[in-house]
């Protein structure tokens, strides 16, 4: 634990596979009750009578280090029989629900149903995997993100990224519900007392900015600025995961690190960007936004562990 740093007070705007790497490395420079992540739930969806929240259950898998590395989502050491099941008797197979991740989707689904918020039954969740970071849906109301493609059709995210394998053309993203929905308590009061703000590198169209886009969070993180660093998922102009590059290609957005920078200029005065993008620094800082340059893979612990580092080290370079 890095002393003079652990007594920060960190919040993390987490998306989807690379936050959770990211919310691990913070997780071993910054004390457990000074981290909060506050999660896009723009993912989250109903199907087979389950409440699915994919964003929550990665970050809270990579805290509990019970997810799998591998696949970047769900459990470690997962089965499969209830999901062959599932299939044996024509049902919707293509999302698939290992059967260790069955235990979660059907006790949330049940707390929900029983009048618990999603914040509430999130932190009973996380608390029973012995995570004690703060990790907070963005918002206790529904926000599903929508995606119209190319073709005409108007797909739910889940449909775009999993069903479709995001191999359509998209031509816009929608957040119809996000203006309506409001941050909860807990998050706005997290993000008054933050020392510094990371935005997680996942995916800005479809992880970070339906977060953004919730009630007041863009002015909130706005007036920040100053104390907020972004960390690039695009490095050497490729996504390490998911259609970041292509989708940023396909709304005529720059898919490299200062294309990111672009998106996140209004929100933070610092990047941290991969040594192969050290070229984009000028760029960068003509964005008014300073650089902390790294190797940002974080596919170990060390990894993680250095980005978090990169993260924590913007402060002051910001300003
Ligand atoms: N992603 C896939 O590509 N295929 C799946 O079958 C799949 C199932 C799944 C089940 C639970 C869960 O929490 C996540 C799951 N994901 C799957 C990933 C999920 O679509 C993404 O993690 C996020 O929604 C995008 O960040």
């Amino acid at each position: 634990m890095n002393t003079d740093m652990s007594d920060l007070r960190v919040v993390l705007l987490c998306g989807g596979v690379g936050a959770a790497k990211l919310a691990r490395g913070l997780s071993r420079q910054v004390a457990p009750a000074n981290l909060t992540m506050v999660v896009n739930v723009g993912d989250d969806f109903d199907h087979l009578g389950l409440r699915i929240c994919p964003d929550l259950d990665s970050v809270m898998y990579g805290l509990a280090d019970v997810h799998d590395r591998a696949r970047g989502w769900g459990r470690r050491d997962e089965t499969w029989r209830a999901l062959g099941a599932i299939t044996a008797v024509g049902g919707a197979d293509w999302f698939a629900l290992g059967d260790l991740d069955l235990g979660v989707h059907l006790v949330r689904t049940a707390a929900l149903d029983a009048g618990d918020s999603l914040t509430t039954v999130t932190h009973k969740l996380a608390r029973s995997f012995g995570v004690n970071q703060q990790i907070l849906p963005v918002s206790d109301m529904a926000s599903p993100t929508e995606l119209s493609l190319v073709d005409g059709r108007r797909v739910s995210f889940q449909e775009y990224f999993v069903k479709l394998r995001h191999q359509v053309e998209v031509s816009a993203i929608h957040f119809d519900h996000a203006a309506s929905a409001a941050p909860t308590t807990q998050v706005t009061a997290a993000i008054d007392n933050a020392d510094l703000i990371v935005i997680a590198p996942s995916n800005p169209l479809l992880s970070i900015d339906p977060i953004l886009a919730i009630g007041d969070l863009r002015q909130l993180i706005a007036e920040r600025r100053n104390r907020t660093v972004a960390v690039s998922p695009i490095i050497g102009g490729r996504a390490l995961k998911g259609p970041a590059d292509q989708l940023m290609n396909q709304l005529g957005l720059t898919s490299d690190a200062s294309g990111v920078a672009e998106i996140y200029q209004n929100y933070a005065t610092a990047m941290v960007i991969d040594t192969i993008d050290q070229a984009l620094v000028p760029k960068i800082n003509a964005l008014d936004m300073a650089c902390q340059v790294g190797d940002t893979l974080m596919d170990t612990d060390d990894g993680e562990d250095r980005v978090a580092r990169l993260c924590l080290n913007a402060i002051g370079s910001g300003r």
